[in-house]
């Protein structure tokens, strides 16, 4: 999965993929580069990051949903608001990517009766307060529990099981201790909620600390962090630098699979 962001102040990009254009181009790029689903996100969401209003959500994310629904490549929209949700369905969204697990209210009723794919993500609060001072009693038993409950929610609505995925979301109300022990128990929570597993770990401050490098020149640590998921067992993975780690995927999958 692609991330491309319609935001004026993602820390990752600074910015640069605000214009329909620009963000168009970086799409296409993806597409050349072997991505299999793209993400496309209009809201902020790195810690202390303010709320978006609706229009302006509506705005950065509507037009270039519309513009590269004919590509072939499935799209998802990365929101929490369920109006942009049902515009996003729609509009013809074959996923809706929802940092707040689906619990505004609304979210729900707002997907329940189309027939996209729907990743339920855990984070702690939310991304005003989510890096405060986050505390566990056990991370990996916590994530999996929220994450239950919200399964629960959404097949009671009547949302069948298989267009559920679900994401420990790394970064969201987690400190570096945390995330790696999410990291090492993706299989654990695979098995345990019996649902594919997205992981996020591009350039996240996670790698920055490890490896003590700025946003921009997170790439070889997270190409490591994106094999290593895949290794646990992650099914997606949600990445900035699609070319990279296509290739790395390909040999590491080459060398696996490999008798
Ligand atoms: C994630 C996300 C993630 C899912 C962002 C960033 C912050 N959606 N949206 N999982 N992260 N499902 O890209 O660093 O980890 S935005």
């Amino acid at each position: 999965m692609g991330v491309v962001n319609v935001t004026p102040d993602s820390f990752s990009d600074g910015g640069h993929f605000f214009s329909l254009d620009a963000a168009l181009s970086h799409a296409e790029q993806m597409i050349v580069d072997g991505v299999d689903i793209i993400d496309i996100g209009g809201e902020s969401s790195r810690p202390g990051a303010q709320p978006l209003s609706l229009d302006e959500e509506l705005r950065r994310v509507m037009p270039l949903l519309y513009a590269l629904r004919d590509y072939g490549k499935p799209i998802s929209v990365d929101t929490c608001k369920p109006e942009v949700m049902h515009e996003a369905i729609h509009a013809g969204a074959d996923m809706i990517n929802d940092i707040n697990g689906f619990r505004a209210m609304g979210a729900l009723t707002a997907v329940k009766d189309a027939d996209c794919a729907l990743c339920i993500m855990h984070m702690l609060n939310d991304p005003q307060t989510m890096q405060l001072k986050p505390t566990y009693g056990d991370v990996v038993a916590e994530v999996i529990a929220f994450l239950q409950d919200r399964i629960e929610a959404m097949e009671q609505t009547g949302i069948a099981r298989n267009r559920l995925c679900i994401d420990p979301g790394f970064g969201f109300g987690k400190t570096v201790e945390h995330n790696l022990a999410l990291l090492k128990n993706i299989g654990k929570m695979q098995t345990s909620l019996g649902l594919p597993l997205l992981a996020g770990l591009s350039r996240k401050s996670m790698i920055g600390v490890i490896t003590g490098k700025p946003a921009k020149s997170r790439l070889a640590g997270s190409i490591a962090a994106a094999l290593f998921a895949t290794a646990q067992g992650a099914s997606i993975l949600r990445v900035h630098d699609v070319a990279e780690t296509v290739d790395a995927l390909k040999v590491w999958q080459v060398a696996t699979l490999h008798s």
